[in-house]
Order: C-alpha cells, then structure tokens, then sequence
C-alpha cells in the first residue's frame, strides 16, 4: 500500500497548520510561487496503491458483509457503513445563486509600483506576480444548468497576495439591478424558476421575473445590458469583468481615491445570437466550461488588463449621478481606464468539487490598500457571503480548505468549530494577553502592515429606511446604454425583450414593461408592442437623451485573436479527396491556434466527428471539403448515419448565426443548393486551401457579419 502523502508535503502542512512554530513561518512568502504548488501539498494520488478505509487500514469494499451467501448484511460491516455513509454525504448545498460555473487557476503581473494610489501589496512593484484563481458563473440556473443561458455572468477573481487573500466578486455587466441588498431575496426570488413548477429553469422569461423588473425600475439597466449581447457571451474568455460598486484604493499614508474595478478580455469581446445560444444549450450544455478547459490546455489560456478607473471624492461629486449608485457606470469619457496589470489563466483545476465548487469568495476578502464605499448593495454583499458560506460548508473553517487558505500564514484567536484543520498552540486564545507575550499583536496602518479602514472616512445622518434621492434616475444610462449599439445590437436587444416578455401571461405586467420601456425610449416600447398584441404609451420626451459612451458595444469591433476557436469542416468519407483537404486545411489554421474538427458520415481515421452529433453552434466557422457536395441539396445521398439534411443544416445554421462559412472545389455548387448568397464572409476557394485560409481567418475575426441580420424598417 501506498499513499501519497509523502513526506515533504506532509512537512508543509504541518508548519502551513501551524503557525505558532518555532521561526519564520513556514509558508512566508510561499505567493510567489503557483496555486499548483501551493495545492501540491494536498494532492492525493492513488496510483499504485491498495484500497484502505477512511483511517487507514488496507480492505476489500466490493462485497458487504453477509451472514451466508443468501443472507442479509450485518450491522458489523463498518466498510459497508462508512463507504455509504460518505456517498450519503457527498453533495454540499449549490451556491443560492451564481451556482452553475467554472474555474482556473493563473496569475496577476503587475505593471508598476502603485504605491502612489494604493498601500495593496499584489501592486507594489514591477513585474510582481500574484497567483490567481477565477470562478465563471451564470446567476439563476442550478448548478446542472446550461452555460449558454441567457443571464449576468459572474466573474469572481482571488488574488493570493503575499498580505492575504483579496477578492473581486463581479460581474461581466458593471451594473446591478437593485440599489439595496435588502431587495435580493425579491430580486431572486422572482428570477428564479416559479415555486409550484420550478419553471422555467435558468430564465427570465417569465412573469414573476418581468413584474419585478417593471415594478422595481432600477433594474432596467442592467437588464438592458442582460437582453444584448452581454447576456450570451460566446464564452468566458470573451466577456470582461466588472467589480460594478465604487470601492476606495487608500495608500500607506492613508489617502484615499474612489475606484471602478475593471478586468479588460485580450481576447476582445464576442456575443453568441439567440437562437444559436439556444441550441447549443441541448447540443453542449457544458460548451463555456469545454471552452475554458481546452484553450487552458492548448496553451491559449484567456487574458485580462486588470485596471481601474480612479478618481477623487470631490470630482464624483461632480457626476450627474452618484458614484454610491451600483445601477450606474462610469462612462469612461468622464473616467479613463488605468490599466495595471495582467492575469492570466493557465492551469485548470484538478478536482472540480475541491477548487471550483469549494472555493468561496467575499466581498469581505479585503487587503490594506482597499476599502469599501458606502454602496448600499455592496454593504448588504459584505454580510451575506459569509453567511450563505457558513451554510454551504456546515461550520466557519472553510476558509482552511485548500482552495480558500491564503498563502499566508494565519494567526489570530478564532478556534475550535466544525472541521477544524489547525493545532493551535497558543493556549491564549485571546487579546490583550501578557501569557503568550501579546501576541497575536494588533496590527494596523503604522504597525505591523495592518489593515487600516480610510482615515477621515466619514459619515453622518439621521436613521432612515429610503433610497437616496440622488439614486433616483434609473432611465438615463439605460437610454446611454442603447443609444451605444450599433443599429444590429439594439434589434437583438429588443428581439431578447420580444421573446422574453411574449411568453408572458399576464397582461397587467405587459403593460407595466411597456410603461418603462417607453421612459427608456418610446422607438423601443413600440418595437415590442408590436410584438406582443399591445400599444405602447404616448412618448414622453421629458426622458430621453441622445448621450452615447464608447466601449459598450459588441459587436463593431473585430477580434484581437481567435486562438481558441474551433470550425467545422464537412468531408465525406465516400470521397477521399475531401478528408485529404480536410487534414490540410487543420495544417494550415494550426499556426493560428484555430482548431478543425473533420465531420464525416462515421468516424474513420481523420474524421473527428459525425454529421449526427455535430452542430454549427459549436463551431466558430464551417467549411466545406471539395468533394463533400453529394451530401448537400435536392440530390443528396441519404444516409442512415445522419438526421436527413444534417450537413446542409449545418452550413445553413452556421450563415444564419453571422458565422464565416467557405467553399471550396467542386463544393462550391452547394452555397445555392443551401440558399446562402455570396457576399461578406461567404470564402470561396480553389480545389486547394491556399490562400482561402486567410481570408477565412479575417472572417473569423469579424466573427459575426452581422449584415445578414434583419433589421426593423
Ligand atoms: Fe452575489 N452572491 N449577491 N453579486 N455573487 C453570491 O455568495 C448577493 C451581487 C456574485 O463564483 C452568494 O458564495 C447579495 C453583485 C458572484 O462563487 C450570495 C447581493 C455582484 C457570485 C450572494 C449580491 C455579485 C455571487 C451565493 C445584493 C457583482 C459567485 C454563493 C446585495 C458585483 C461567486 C456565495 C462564486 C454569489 C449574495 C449582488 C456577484 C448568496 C445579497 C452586485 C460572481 O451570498
């Protein structure tokens, strides 16, 4: 028997547990080093070994114990016991939101020395690097639940810093819905499936969720934000992260500056459409999740530029909005970005349930160097995260486990409790205390690099339960919002709004969405009323606004890279021709990192998947093999391999999604038999790739010719 725990490692996680040991404690300074290292030491590998019991003991656990070969099971069978009972116990509560997600490991360069804006240790110097581990999240669906759903995206990033864990719970949209923790539960409980059915699941097209919205206002911005393109990300690399409230960056000497938090994709941002989103979420339901995982194994793991917007109390002042507002941005015409470092995700977890499913993250996973602002909707954050935690993990030592520790050694008199890791050996569990010489001592802004709270932050005012009058125009960015899209984005937006609010029943909350849509703009109230049997109210001009801000829109830009992406191209096995074109063509994209999957009738050598399981919404672009045009049109061989039509579907579907599709050789005859015209982004090549595969590349990069989409006249 062997078990893997070897020695080394058992030595670092005795002088990690215990940090009163004699010296240096043994983890100082272990953050320059990677996630993987510091996880190393609670790895178990099983290889070559017998199977034990939970403490230890080499057993057999294929067969219970019975009293004769026909008989029952005994109550002795403590093997049995524990191995069941463990199972009973294997599934923990799923996150009350955010539950459906994924993980990765990388690391945070910095840029400079920021010494100057904030004392946060992760930002003191040059190139220092800072292990990182990120969560992906969408917010309403169960943890089984889809990826492509339409829904905010979380984006919850742990920085290991060498003074303690830091951590930025965001978002890809930088507003929230509401402007007081207090509405939460409301806003989740109408989001969430309707409590009779559980329908519909990971939605919000229904009526609990559109009377809240239209009742509840503050919410229509990031709505707007959720119904275009922000709400489908093509996948996690291609969304940024946003940590939406004001915070404060405060320096060594204590002045403080408001912050916006912002993590900018290298990978540009992309949206899926609608209907492709929904098909993929039957045909891969795992496809953002299989994203992440294999650019991070092919080498092209995602990057962010870490930055913030940064700015004084009294310029703030200024905003024609209140900066203490989560429903607002600050547009970056008001506020630049400052950029100042850059993550990198490169490694994936190694046990789903032990790093992604167990890591928690807290608003209240602060640094010195970083404070809060008084936003009412992050001060509620503080709290909840903590106690939603409490229940997931049973007792308060989750912040032990692997995933959660800072790589910092931890000392303070919190003891005892539910799976406690630690052998304390401080017998003065409290402070002050003169028995173990004062220590742990209090440390602060002069003593000890301590956390310190903004000197002269200050507060005043009567006790009330109300929302701030300067919180109270929830129109005007929502309007900013949309007047930024380009004319395709704002028909998605309002397509989203047609889908969602023609599912609902009641009539009364149709004529609510409609009363708020009309205060955002009345072109977009019409829009949807003509969708959905109503009239939309009379315009009211007093609303509206004609302000635009940059760097909101998706879809007008083209990508910086399409490392990562994945194209279909379809061959046929009765034509040898065209597998050979195929294994050419994954040559020739392969310094790109774009990957090809050969789709043939059934697998022979060099074809990675059939016409029956592949689908155009989980490939960036598709091609067409020369030779492969038997399979296409009128004419086409049926085939009991494939659903009739299949690969004629596949090159149609891939058009109608925006998606760069290419022809070559003899195949070219099967864009009419498909009925998709020539024009942008529709590649015709020779019998050969060469010189088609850059051309396909650029259109890889535009990535969605959105001139094929219709538009409202
Ligand atoms: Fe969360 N949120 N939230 N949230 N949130 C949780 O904490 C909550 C809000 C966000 O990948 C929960 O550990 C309240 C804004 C992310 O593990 C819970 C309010 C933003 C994640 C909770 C908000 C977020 C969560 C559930 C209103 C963007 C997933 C599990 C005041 C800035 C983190 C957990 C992960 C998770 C409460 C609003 C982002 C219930 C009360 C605004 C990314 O505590």
């Amino acid at each position: 028997m062997r078990y893997v725990w070897n020695l080394v490692a058992i030595a670092s996680i005795v002088s990690a547990a215990c940090p009163y040991m004699d010296g240096e404690p043994a983890l100082k300074g272990r953050s320059e080093g990677s996630n993987e290292q510091f996880l190393d030491q609670f790895t178990v590998d099983d290889s070559d070994s017998y199977l034990t019991s939970d403490v230890g003991g080499p057993i057999s656990d294929d067969h219970s114990l019975k009293a004769g070969e026909r008989g029952p099971t005994l109550l002795e069978d403590f093997i049995f016991r524990q191995k069941i009972q463990h199972f009973d116990h294997e599934r923990v509560p799923e996150r009350a939101v955010h539950a459906r997600g994924a993980g990765a490991h990388g690391t945070f360069t910095s840029y400079g020395d920021f010494g100057n804006i904030t004392a946060a240790s992760f930002l003191n110097s040059t190139g220092k690097e800072t292990p990182v581990f990120i969560r992906f999240s969408t917010v309403a669906g169960s943890r089984g639940s889809a990826d492509s759903v339409r829904d905010v995206h979380g984006f919850a990033v742990r920085f290991y810093t060498d003074e303690g864990n830091f951590d930025i719970v965001g978002n890809n949209i930088p507003v929230f819905f509401i402007q007081d923790a207090i509405l939460f539960p409301d806003l989740i409980h109408a989001v969430k499936p309707s409590p009779e059915k559980e329908i519909p699941q990971a939605a919000t097209a229904h009526d609990s969720a559109w009377d809240f919205f239209s009742q509840q206002p503050s919410a229509l911005h990031t709505l707007f934000w959720a119904m275009s393109g922000n709400g489908i990300p093509r996948s996690y690399r291609h969304m940024d992260g946003f940590g939406i409230h004001t915070f404060r960056f405060v320096t060594a000497s204590g002045t403080s500056q408001f912050v916006k938090f912002h993590f900018k994709t290298k990978q540009g941002k992309a949206s899926l459409v609608w209907e492709e989103a929904q098909i993929l979420a039957g045909k891969n339901a795992d496809y953002h999740r299989d994203d992440l995982w294999e650019a991070i194994e092919s080498g092209n793991g995602p990057e962010w530029e870490f930055g913030v917007q940064i700015f004084d109390e009294k310029t703030a002042e200024s905003f024609p909005f209140d900066v203490l507002d989560p429903t607002k941005i600050v547009p970056e015409e008001l506020v630049p970005f400052t950029p100042l470092g850059l993550l990198k995700l490169d490694r994936n977890p190694r046990n789903y349930f032990a790093e992604t499913e167990q890591v928690m993250f807290q608003p209240g996973h602060l640094v010195r160097g970083v404070d809060f602002s008084e936003d009412p909707l992050l001060q509620g954050r503080i709290y909840s995260y903590l106690d939603t935690q409490l229940n997931r993990h049973g007792g308060p030592n989750f912040e032990q486990l692997p995933i959660n520790r800072p790589h910092v050694p931890v000392h303070n008199n919190n003891r005892d409790g539910a799976g406690q890791n630690y052998i304390h050996l401080n017998t003065a569990a409290y402070s002050p205390n003169t028995l173990n010489a004062g220590s742990p001592k209090q440390a602060n802004q002069t003593v000890g690099n301590g956390f310190f709270t903004t000197p002269g932050r200050t507060v005043t005012g009567n006790l009330v339960r109300k929302t701030s009058p300067t919180f109270a125009d929830v129109w005007s960015q929502t309007r900013l919002f949309y007047n930024s899209l380009i004319p395709v984005e704002q028909q998605f937006l309002i397509n989203a709004i047609r889908f969602e609010t023609a599912q609902l029943k009641s009539s009364i909350v149709k004529s609510n969405v409609l009363i708020q849509l009309n205060r955002v703009s009345h072109d977009i109230a019409v829009r949807v009323a003509a969708a959905i049997g109503m009239t939309a109210p009379d315009a009211d001009p007093s609303f509206y606004n004609d302000n635009k801000t940059a760097f909101v829109s998706i879809f007008n830009t083209t990508l910086p890279t399409i490392a990562g992406f994945k194209i279909a191209v379809l061959a046929s096995v009765s034509s040898p021709g065209s597998l050979t074109q195929a294994a050419e063509l994954a040559t020739a994209f392969a310094p790109s990192k774009v990957t090809v999957a050969v789709i043939a009738e059934r697998l022979v050598p060099g074809v990675n998947a059939t016409y029956s399981a592949a689908d155009a919404s989980t490939f960036d672009g598709v091609i067409v093999a020369s030779g492969a045009e038997s399979l296409f049109g009128t004419n086409a061989t049926a085939s009991t391999f494939f659903p009739a039509g299949r690969p004629a579907q596949i090159l149609g579907d891939a058009y109608r999604w925006g998606k760069p599709v290419g022809v070559l050789g003899t195949a070219s005859g099967v864009l009419a038999a498909v009925g998709v015209p020539r024009g942008d982004g529709v590649y015709v090549g020779d019998g050969h790739a060469t010189g088609f595969v850059s051309g396909f590349e650029g259109g890889l990069g535009v990535f969605k010719f959105v001139g094929r989409f219709a538009l409202d006249s």
